[in-house]
């Protein structure tokens, strides 16, 4: 077991990774900027290190500040979080090279993954479906690319191969315009990334975004822990997710989960993981994986009864899973809510000082949160400041739930997204269940 753990993270994340370390008696030590001495976890840590000034590349980028404060505090392993380097494999080598346990997956891994073309690869050999298309990385031939496009049929999508999340992507309607495309994504990925390789994919006009989670251990076993749906959305930032996603069947289900399952053992991973896929008209296509803990954990967790940070913390002081696939069960439905310091016509960032703060409540409704009355949310990081998430028998009693809490919550002195949420819980589509992922940009009129 782990006996001391540094959390080179922030926010919402920062304070559930220490909550797990507490119930689980392994020491905590917060890594913030000067910023941040004032956050809820930095405050109930056993031990804290300033690494830097407020800019991330100056504390949580900055890779040797956060290994000394391991070294100069016993810390023996590093728990990255989501963002920052969370998928960072240069950083999982040197903190493993320096003595220190990574919590995540071996570096190789994330590398392996962090190259779409090479993720694409690794999945059709373990037999996960992926999306049709050409099936490597595309040459300076013009006529073979032409070729390709043509078989596999306009529209078509350009992706840089060291992109992901939304960057580095162009999409082609016709012939006329793909040599070009294909010229200006290269010519970005270089800028972007360093790395002009580029590869195409049938464009999926109205599909649904739907993940799998995973948690693997060093000791060959792997499980599913079945699908969150993430298709409400708005400029690639996910707004709601749920689980199970409204419509997938057991039998989808376990088919696309043994498969990730079969992946993450062929490929040697280890700890938390979710495969990305898109969805329409009934098939499940790959599109990319992330090698970290997600924002949106909590709704897999809600359901399964499954701590993944937990799970986390164990595989990576060595442990093996404690249960099988057949302990995974499925019960009820959850929906994240992500509240975000935000204006809600611009969606600009609103940082500032919290006044108030009450927090939501009753049965099902957990909150993520590391905002408290007198919190000053700064200018520096992400807009998100918490997450609220309900869990019920059925859909229709999460989403309920998710109402009340909706309107119990009191954000005073800063703009938030809560309205947005309370209007979204209001359309029939999404009481329904099962829309795109360009239905939030569409209803918004965007
Ligand atoms: C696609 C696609 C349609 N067809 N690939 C955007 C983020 C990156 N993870 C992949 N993305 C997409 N890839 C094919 N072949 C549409 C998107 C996409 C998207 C995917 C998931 C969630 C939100 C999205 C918003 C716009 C486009």
């Amino acid at each position: 077991m782990l006996d001391k753990i540094v959390i080179a993270n922030r926010g919402e994340i920062a304070l559930r990774i220490l909550r797990a370390c507490r119930e689980m008696g392994i020491k905590t030590v917060a890594v913030h900027s000067t910023v941040d001495n004032n956050l809820k976890h930095v405050l109930l840590a056993d031990e804290t290190v300033c690494i830097g000034g407020p800019p991330s590349a100056e504390s949580y980028l900055n890779m040797p500040a956060i290994i000394s404060a391991a070294e100069v505090t016993d810390a023996v392993a590093i728990h990255p979080g989501y963002g920052f380097l969370s998928e960072n494999a240069d950083f999982a080598e040197r903190v493993e090279s320096s003595g220190f346990v990574f919590i995540g997956p071996p570096a190789s891994v994330i590398r392996q993954m962090g190259d779409k073309v090479a993720a694409i690869q690794a999945m059709k050999a373990a037999g996960v479906p992926t999306v049709p298309g050409s099936d490597g990385p595309l040459g300076d031939n013009t006529d073979e690319n032409l070729r390709i496009a043509r078989e596999i049929a306009y529209p078509i999508i350009i992706k840089a191969a060291a992109g992901g999340g939304g960057r580095g992507m162009r999409v082609v309607h016709s012939e006329a315009s793909l040599v070009n495309a294909i010229t200006i994504t290269q010519a970005e990925a270089g800028a972007a990334f360093g790395n002009e390789t580029v590869y195409m994919e049938k464009f999926l006009e109205t599909p649904r975004h739907i993940e799998i989670q995973v948690l693997a251990d060093n000791h060959g076993n792997a499980v599913h822990l079945g699908e969150r749906d993430c298709s409400m959305q708005r400029r690639h930032q996910k707004v709601i997710e749920e689980a199970p996603a409204p419509g997938i069947t057991e039998k989808q289900r376990n088919f696309l989960g043994d498969r990730c399952v079969q992946a993450c053992k062929d490929m040697g991973y280890r700890s938390a993981g979710t495969f990305e896929f898109l969805y329409q008209d009934d098939e499940f296509y790959f599109i990319e994986m992330n090698t970290r803990l997600q924002v949106e954990h909590p709704v897999t967790e809600m359901i399964t009864g499954i701590d993944i940070v937990k799970e986390q913390l164990r595989i990576a002081g060595g442990e093996a899973l404690s249960f099988t696939q057949d302990d995974v069960q499925l019960r009820g439905h959850a929906i994240e809510c992500r509240i975000n310091a935000e204006d809600p016509k611009t969606f600009l960032p609103s940082p500032g000082l919290v006044q108030l703060w009450h927090a939501p409540g009753g049965p099902g409704i957990r909150v993520e949160s590391h905002v408290y009355s007198g919190y000053r949310v700064p200018p520096y990081y992400d807009s998100m400041i918490g997450k609220i998430v309900a869990h019920g028998n059925d859909r229709p009693t999460a989403i309920a739930r998710m109402r009340n809490a909706l309107t119990e919550i009191v954000i005073e002195g800063i703009k938030t997204n809560v309205a947005l949420h309370q209007e979204i819980f209001q359309h029939s589509a999404f009481q329904a269940g099962g829309t795109d992922i360009h239905y939030l940009e569409k209803r918004l009129g965007l």
